[in-house]
């Protein structure tokens, strides 16, 4: 059914959290008596800033078919965007008021809505209001305890993953696919990103081969196709955005632990700071790292790390045994 049909139906049980900074909201509800997740982000302005702005005469750029909205600075019309200010208070030469904003569903949309569903639980755990610890993985407590779980996780939650690689499931938008069994990936929007504004690009790299899991299961053996997979995604993003975003522009990272456990890796404008805990340390692992830690932590690679990150309360691995394993180390 369309997200429209769905959301219409949604009917809220509670907030799942609510982040000021990051303007997002998250609802748990049910839809036709199955559980329903509903985020939505407020999303930024659609600005292009004058030293990327096209010759003045164009008013409306073409962005993968979509016209996307420009401004040419010093002509930049305020009241194009906000429109009905209301005054809170002046003080001297200070002032400050509340707006609307101007939106357009094509080009200046006010939110992007993400909606999971049917959810399971461990979506629901994931994104509800949690306290976070920091643990310390080692190579023992990642064969005990990490591994049987990471197996658990690798059924119907990846289904999404094989859609993409197997089934053509989001086709139309995907921005680069090498087919090579070896060197095989499909580079696509991910989710979280709205499609429009450059500022908050977020994409996505799903690598064909199967058998890696997570960050844990690379080793020296796997440098090359690492390091091909770093400079195709350096060279060809910015091409594909026509410069409109350069390869050092790029933040290139792993997630560990990651929610979905077949190998893909983030790419996401350095600019774009509104991504939660999701480019934390603690979270994520940029890729030129992974790449020079393999250089250095022989044949067996992360399998022989100990590995730190930041895990919730919610999370099934803090359950499984991670809880106990942090009150032994100090
Ligand atoms: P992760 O590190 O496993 O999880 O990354 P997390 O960042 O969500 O904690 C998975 C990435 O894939 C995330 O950036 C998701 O937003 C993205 N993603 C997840 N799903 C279910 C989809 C999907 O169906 N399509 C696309 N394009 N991206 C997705």
């Amino acid at each position: 059914s369309s997200i429209t049909y769905l959301v219409s139906r949604f009917a809220f049980v509670r907030v799942l959290a609510s982040d000021p900074q990051i303007k997002t909201l998250s609802l748990l509800g049910s839809i036709d008596g199955q559980q329903a997740i509903i985020s939505v982000e407020k999303t930024a302005f659609p600005v292009i800033q004058a030293t990327d702005a096209e010759p003045s005469s164009k008013k409306q750029k073409l962005v993968d078919g979509k016209s996307f909205l420009t401004c040419q600075s010093p002509t930049f019309d305020i009241n194009e965007l906000v429109t009905s200010l209301k005054v809170i208070n002046h003080n001297d030469i200070y002032h400050w008021s509340l707006g609307l904003l101007e939106q357009n569903l094509e080009t200046n949309p006010a939110v992007k809505l993400n909606l999971v569903y049917p959810a399971t639980t461990t979506h629901i755990k994931k994104y509800d209001t949690q306290k976070y610890h920091f643990v310390q993985e080692t190579p023992e407590v990642y064969t005990r305890i990490v591994k049987p779980y990471i197996e658990s996780m690798q059924g119907d939650r990846i289904q999404w993953v094989r859609n993409i690689l197997y089934c053509g499931k989001e086709k139309e938008n995907v921005v680069f696919r090498e087919d090579n069994s070896e060197y095989g990936y499909v580079l696509l929007p991910d989710m979280k990103w709205d499609g429009i504004n450059i500022d908050s690009l977020y994409l996505v790299a799903i690598v064909l081969r199967t058998d890696i899991a997570s960050l844990r299961d690379l080793n020296e053996t796997h440098i090359p196709w690492l390091e091909s997979l770093r400079k195709e995604l350096r060279t060809k993003i910015p091409q594909h955005y026509e410069n409109r975003i350069a390869s050092d522009e790029l933040r290139i990272f792993v997630h560990y632990q990651p929610s979905y456990y077949h190998f893909h890796i983030h790419v996401a404008n350095i600019k774009h700071s509104g991504l939660g805990d999701g480019i934390a340390a603690g979270k994520a692992v940029l890729l030129e790292d992974v790449i020079e830690q393999l250089k250095y932590l022989g044949p067996d690679g992360f399998a022989n790390k100990t590995i730190g990150y930041v895990i919730g309360e919610n999370h099934d691995l803090w359950r499984a045994g991670l809880k106990e394993e942090q009150e032994k180390l100090l």
